[in-house]
């Protein structure tokens, strides 16, 4: 509800609570008027809903920077900054933590929202220009285009498509400013690395090697200029991407590599000679040995001495890593050889996991730069500054999806979506209602969609998806993906949201190994094919070793598993799919923990274009998001409530009979005396234990008085002590 709402027939109502009709067509009306005037964002209360331009627009400068600092939300008008500001001044204020959760479908804008933010905050902290405080800044800005090199690839939703979930900590000190930070990552789509689809690519950094380093790095590397020249890189058949210049783009990762104290020049070669080996282990193919017992060799020699020299391994090490494992056979290590499509297999496995560990290295590397040891960081100069006293996270996923072929990677970064879904219905829907409930407020039930149900089918502990998937994996002998579609069959025919050829066979929109799930977002029919594969991920112990045993020093501290004896490695390693849902759940709690900021991104085309406003589009974004029951429940009801006592704390001085203290009564009645002094009960209903305030502009009329009279009542205390009374 903001205070300055200029003309809502030219730009439309800047708060969707104030729409005159309340339905989706108008809330889709309203962001399209805006979106052609360039307004981009729009509030439900605090919750920002955010447009994607598709253009740069000039509204991330510093004098808006400076519009925005230390106002309340409803004080401008709508922007990404205010809701940076609004976590950032509850934080210093109230010393609560909060976290900013940025959701939307893939290609919405949650990455450049993120980065925003981030741009924010290093904006308005560190007035002081502390050089430790400084430095934490510039890690936690530069290294943004490290782990998009690294973590982004282009799809054919967008071309710089986040491939990993991405949780980022910042550490504030009492004055505010950052001193550390940390960042987790979630599930790499590390599939990507030797495989993509139609005009898709693999992840940027590849691309921008071959761009940017100079010739004679390269030749050192064994590579050439053309991404062509690789299975790896040419599969998807576009190398190059009008929207992404990858040689600037290498230039800027090696500029934020020097400035991140923990990458010196030895790493950063390391980096680039490993992922060369990827590049050459692409290129390798297998024959089969035509003898009795099997087994393949490496069909090109000079890629294998080129692939070997960047690994560090001998020629003879790497060959046999990739052609033959040993197993243990009834107490005896047995040796068995490969055939060819198993050799190839094992190379994928191999170039994954590489790739895989690589990232994750340098994630934790970015975080030793910035870690705060024990809520201390040892390298700040002054005590004062060096206690992390709250954190702001900003959460970054990968958007919902559906492609051509979904995969066991979708299934994970959807119902990553589901999750986040339902930690907005729970703490915006959900517990809003029950709070009036609660508090005796009188209140008309708004009924939303629940997709706890959606939530349970993938997730629940014996019954889920991943759980019969992992009992799939986990049974010997001969259970394929198929009988493990079968088994999904048994488990939820008649189910709402499943549906497959096995459940309903006349669906013929459906082959015999998909499976669809009707998400919150939309139907997404996947393919069983390599769930089990994916879910199992194993990589066989022989390369592990091999790995471990190279003399290239990056490459072997990734694989300290390694160090294990074939006698030594016991149990079965948990699953992907079972990795992944525990740390969903963690990052669960860790949300729900903070006071929580949405930003609901929002893809007006999918053409990528600066003037199409695709009304079908919104319209459907518009419904799974819920925002037509967020309006219903804004509207219905407070935008601030507060305890009794702490009201009566805050704004006693307001009415002589409760200042200095309370003649009678307690903290309710003395509330309502207040606000009855003031004007103000019409916009108020009194709870149980709190009162609850309707509009921010009551509250801002509290505050404003309340300013002015802490001026009157200083200036009163001066005069006493001055003796001028
Ligand atoms: P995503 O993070 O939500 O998708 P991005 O943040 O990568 O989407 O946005 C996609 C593209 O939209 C960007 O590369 C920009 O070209 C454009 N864009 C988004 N927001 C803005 C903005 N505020 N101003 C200008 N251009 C913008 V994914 O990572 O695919 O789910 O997995
Ligand atoms: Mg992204």
């Amino acid at each position: 509800m903001a205070m300055h709402q200029h003309d809502s027939k030219e730009f439309g109502v800047e708060d969707l609570v104030l729409l005159s009709t309340i339905d989706t067509p108008s809330i889709v009306n309203n962001l399209q008027l805006r979106l052609s005037k360039s307004r981009i964002y729009t509030y439900i209360g605090e919750v920002l809903i955010a447009l994607n331009p598709y253009r740069d627009l000039p509204i991330y400068e510093k004098d808006t920077i400076t519009l925005y600092r230390g106002r309340a939300i409803y004080e401008r008008p709508p922007h990404v900054f205010a809701i940076a500001d609004a976590a950032y001044t509850s934080m210093q204020r109230f010393g609560t933590d909060s976290c900013i959760v940025i959701s939307g479908e893939s290609g919405a804008g949650k990455t450049e929202t993120s980065k925003i933010i981030m741009k924010y905050l290093a904006a308005i902290t560190n007035t002081a220009q502390q050089r430790e405080v400084e430095r934490v800044k510039t890690v936690l800005l530069r290294s943004n285009c490290v782990l998009e090199a690294m973590g982004c690839a282009k799809t054919n939703r967008n071309d710089n498509s986040s491939r990993f979930g991405k949780y980022m900590h910042i550490n504030f000190n009492h004055g505010g400013d950052p001193i550390g930070g940390s960042i987790n990552e979630y599930l790499l789509e590390k599939s990507r690395v030797v495989r993509q689809q139609a005009g898709e690519r693999n992840f940027h950094i590849f691309y921008q090697m071959l761009a940017g380093l100079p010739d004679d790095r390269l030749k050192e590397l064994g590579l050439t200029k053309s991404p062509a020249h690789y299975r790896y890189l040419n599969q998807g058949d576009s190398s190059s991407v009008p929207t992404l210049n990858d040689k600037n783009l290498m230039t800027e990762v090696q500029q934020a590599l020097k400035a991140i104290h923990s990458f010196n020049d030895d790493i950063t070669n390391q980096i680039w000679s490993i992922l060369a080996g990827i590049l050459h282990l692409g290129n390798l193919s297998f024959i089969d040995i035509d003898s009795t017992e099997g087994g393949s060799s490496v069909k090109e020699r000079a890629t294998l001495a080129a692939a070997a020299k960047m690994l560090a391994l001998s020629e003879k090490e790497l060959a046999e890593a990739l052609c033959g494992k040993t197993v243990a056979a009834a107490g005896d290590i047995v040796s068995k050889l490969h055939s060819s499509s198993e050799a190839e297999y094992t190379r994928d496995a191999m170039a994954k996991s590489i790739y895989e560990r690589l990232f994750s290295k340098i994630v934790a590397l970015i975080n030793d730069s910035i870690l705060i040891a024990n809520g201390e960081n040892p390298n700040l100069e002054t005590e004062q500054c060096h206690r992390s006293a709250s954190v702001i996270g900003v959460l970054d996923i990968y958007g919902f999806e559906i492609f051509g072929t979904n995969s066991f990677e979708q299934l994970c970064i959807n119902y990553c979506n589901e999750k986040l879904q339902q930690l907005f219905i729970t703490l915006v829907l959900k517990q809003e209602q029950e709070e009036y409930m609660r508090e005796g407020i009188t209140w008309m039930h708004i009924d939303y969609f629940n997709n706890q149900i959606i939530c349970d089918m993938i997730e629940s502990p014996k019954k889920g998806i991943l759980a019969i998937l992992d009992e799939a994996c986990a049974s010997i002998g001969k259970v394929t993906d198929t009988v493990f579609l079968k088994e999904l069959d048994k488990a939820f025919g008649g189910h709402k949201h499943y549906s497959s050829r096995g459940v309903n066979l006349s669906d013929k929109t459906l082959k015999h190994e998909q499976f669809r799930i009707t998400h919150y977002a939309g139907d997404v029919t996947y393919n069983v094919e390599g769930f089990m594969d994916k879910n199992r991920d194993t990589l066989y112990l022989d390369i592990k070793r091999s790995l471990y045993h190279s003399k290239h020093g990056l490459l072997s501290s990734l694989f300290q598993d390694g160090a294990k004896s074939r006698a030594e490695v016991g149990r079965r390693p948990p699953t992907a799919g079972f990795l992944f849902k525990q740390s969903m759940s963690a990052l669960a709690t860790q949300l729900a923990s903070k006071q929580p900021f949405y930003i609901r991104c929002i893809k007006p085309n999918d053409e990528k274009s600066a003037r199409s406003f695709d009304k079908e589009r919104v319209d459907h974004q518009v419904r799974y998001l819920g925002l037509l029951e967020n309006v219903r429940v804004r509207r219905a009801g407070f935008a601030y409530r507060m305890e009794y006592g702490r009201f009566l704390q805050r704004y006693k001085l307001l009415c002589k009979n409760t200042w200095p203290n309370p003649r009678r009564g307690g903290p309710k009645e003395n509330t309502q005396m207040i606000l009855g002094e003031m004007g103000l009960v019409k916009d108020c209903e009194a709870g149980k234990t709190k009162i609850f305030i309707r509009s921010p502009q009551t509250v801002f009329a509290l505050e404003e008085e309340r300013a002015k009279r802490v001026v009157d009542v200083v200036v009163f205390l001066q005069k006493m002590t001055r003796g001028t009374f």
